[in-house]
């Protein structure tokens, strides 16, 4: 069987898969209960990833440099990230400002009722660009650079967050000074917590050019910030994910904003890290199946009977269609799903 790689789904760089330092690094802290593992440092967090097979990491201003440090501890810790980045080889392709712990933010950041608090999210934002640019980081994620990529989500913290959605901020980005500076960063819980089907989200946002940076994990519709490893609720939806930015082509990063279970010591955190990279090579290798597969392709053929009749706008008036054949054929579909449930679930 074909694999994807030499040793068999084996992460490297060339993947761009890259994690979050707040995502490997979570404590698991939860509502109820205490963090369950101790906090692993940015150096050691790079370490590990690029042992793994990681191209990069992805940092808030705070994951990297803890609020409060002074200038001088800031430039010491920024210089030793600088020596481990440069000894591993790893990336910070995407930087990100932290504008959700402080409880100055509690009632928002760039969109909080006090201006004084808005000032202050654009004074730290500035800083967090910086550090980013520092760090070699080409695009920046504005959660609520050069490049900079906007990433919807519907609730939590907040009850309402406004535009709640991809498809919001695409119409929001052209209502912008810069437009062409701006993209997206869609999340697949982000869109599943609205109750959206994500596939589309990314492939609205790939037609329109601003699909900037994406953020892989896994959620259930209805329930709080789950923030599961990549495929592991919805390996179907998983699956056309990946087809959809494999046959697009998208040279961007495959960015995991998860988080192990509260369950997991380090061990395990970096089982989940493994994991979320093995997935999507796995899922990789059965897009390449689906694509190469004989029957799959001919009911695709066969289902697109509209193809051959595609008339230009005049001639449409006057074309006469064969309603009663329209009105009883069959479209195949539940073969389809089947032969591609039956690929996804190894026999086929
Ligand atoms: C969340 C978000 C964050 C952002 C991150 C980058 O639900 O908390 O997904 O993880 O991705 O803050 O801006
Ligand atoms: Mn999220
Ligand atoms: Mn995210």
């Amino acid at each position: 069987m074909k694999r994807s790689g030499k040793v068999a789904y084996q992460p490297r760089p060339e993947h761009h898969f890259t994690f979050g330092l707040w995502t490997v690094g979570n404590p698991g802290r939860d509502p109820f209960g205490e963090p369950v593992r101790p906090a692993l440092s940015p150096v050691a967090i790079v370490r590990k990833l690029a042992e793994l097979g990681a191209y990069g990491v992805n940092l808030h201003d705070n994951d990297l440099v803890p609020a409060g440090s002074t200038a001088a501890e800031r430039d010491r810790i920024v210089r030793e990230f600088q020596q481990v980045l440069a000894a591993t080889g790893m990336k910070v392709p995407m930087a990100t400002t932290n504008l959700f712990s402080d409880p100055a933010f509690r009632d928002g950041a760039f969109t909080s009722r006090d201006a004084r608090v808005r000032a202050y999210a654009l004074q730290k934002t500035l800083a967090a660009i910086d550090l980013g640019v520092e760090l070699g980081a080409t695009t920046y994620v504005c959660w609520g650079g050069r490049r900079f990529a906007l990433e919807a989500k519907p609730n939590e913290p907040r009850g309402d967050i406004f535009l709640p959605t991809t498809g919001h901020m695409l119409a929001f980005i052209y209502t912008l000074d810069h437009p062409e500076m701006v993209g997206v960063n869609p999340e697949v819980a982000h869109e599943r917590m609205a109750g959206l089907d994500f596939s589309h989200a990314v492939a609205q946002a790939l037609e329109a050019g601003k699909l900037f940076h994406i953020d892989l994990n896994g959620q259930q519709v209805g329930r709080f910030d789950q923030d599961l490893r990549f495929g592991s609720d919805d390996p179907k939806g998983a699956f056309f994910l990946v087809k959809l930015l494999e046959d697009a082509k998208w040279p961007g990063m495959r960015h995991f904003d998860s988080h192990a279970y509260r369950t997991e010591d380090e061990a395990g955190v970096w089982d989940f890290a493994a994991g979320s990279m093995r997935t999507y090579l796995i899922l990789k290798e059965k897009v390449e199946r689906f694509n190469a597969d004989p029957v799959i392709q001919q009911l695709l053929a066969e289902v697109d009977g509209g193809k051959s009749a595609r008339v230009s706008f005049g001639e449409l008036r006057n074309m006469n269609f064969d309603l009663a054949a329209l009105r009883t054929r069959g479209y195949a579909y539940e073969r389809l799903d089947q032969l591609t449930m039956e690929l996804l679930l190894g026999v086929r």
